[in-house]
């Protein structure tokens, strides 16, 4: 079996899980909102990786590429330049470690899952990039399909829906189906509302408060609520990386409603959070 299959035999044992699975965020990045710069050095990163799988962190997420409102995307070269050795020089020291690479680029995916990603996280739903679907279906990987509106750029100039609920489910539905068309193994399909991608405050709270309708889809999901700018305008709380407690109360609410996997910056307090979250929900009365 080569390394491709077996890594992402590995995901696959994840997605196919009750979770909670914890998802440790490594932003290779010099501008990322909240941790931009941090982790440029490989063995910065690579440092950060193996403190997030200590604190329980069930698979990690490595992105090259700042989505924040207003960023600029990077070149694949860049990209794959940022990505690939972290990737690794994490496999060299945890060979166990789940890595999925945040990206929509094909060929950043290829470089990535042949360095030993297990799966791809794209949070344009395989719509960035023609070639992706067959990259993943090739790889016989699973991929997160997100929902965005618009593009880094401009998504949060004036976000717009009729029923966010629905048209965000509308459309993973969608994106499965077109991922399924292509070959993807549907129990490789993981879906993300894409909390703070073209959306404002009411936006991400219906969302939230409504995930049953996504969890309904009958797919695992994927939340992603870390130290995002929508808890500023409820905490008051302005740095990012003093978001902790309101992404915790996020990340245990979207748990209680179905949610499987919790892509975090602040592993520890999240794994905590939900291991209480899990024992609560999952103690019977006698
Ligand atoms: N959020 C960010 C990036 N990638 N992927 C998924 N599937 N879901 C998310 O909610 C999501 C994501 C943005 O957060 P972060 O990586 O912390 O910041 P930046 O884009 O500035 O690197």
């Amino acid at each position: 079996m080569g390394r491709t299959a077996r890594n992402t035999d590995r995901a696959g044992t994840l997605t196919a899980g009750p979770g909670p699975v914890v998802v440790g965020i490594l932003n290779v990045t010099p501008d990322s909102f909240s941790d931009g710069g941090n982790f440029l050095d490989p063995e910065a990163a690579a440092e950060h990786a193996a403190a997030m799988l200590d604190e329980g962190a069930g698979m990690l997420d490595v992105g090259g590429e700042s989505t924040r409102p207003g960023s600029d995307p990077v070149s694949q070269e860049e990209e794959i330049r940022r990505v690939v050795p972290v990737i690794e020089r994490i496999l060299s020291a945890r060979p166990e470690a789940v890595i999925s690479v945040d990206t929509y680029r094909s060929g950043t995916a290829t470089a990535a899952l042949e360095a030993g990603a297990s799966l791809v996280n794209d949070v344009t739903a395989i719509r960035g990039d023609p070639r992706m679907a067959s990259v993943i279906q090739e790889a016989g990987c699973p991929v997160i399909l997100m929902h965005m509106q618009g593009e880094p750029k401009t998504m949060q100039k004036d976000p717009h829906y009729k029923d966010v609920v629905r048209e965000v489910r509308d459309f993973l539905a969608e994106r499965a189906e077109y991922a399924v068309a292509a070959g993807v193994r549907p129990e490789h399909i993981i879906v993300d509302p894409g909390i703070g991608f073209g959306k404002n405050l009411e936006h991400n709270l219906d969302l939230l408060n409504n995930l049953g309708a996504i969890v309904d889809l009958g797919l695992p999901v994927l939340i992603g609520v870390s130290r995002k700018r929508f808890m500023e305008r409820i905490t008051g709380v302005q740095e990012a990386k003093a978001r902790v407690s309101g992404t915790v109360a996020a990340s245990v609410l979207a748990y209680e409603r179905g949610a499987t996997f919790f892509r975090v910056h602040d592993v520890r307090a999240n794994r905590e959070a939900l291991a209480v979250a899990e024992a609560v929900l999952h103690t019977s009365r006698r």
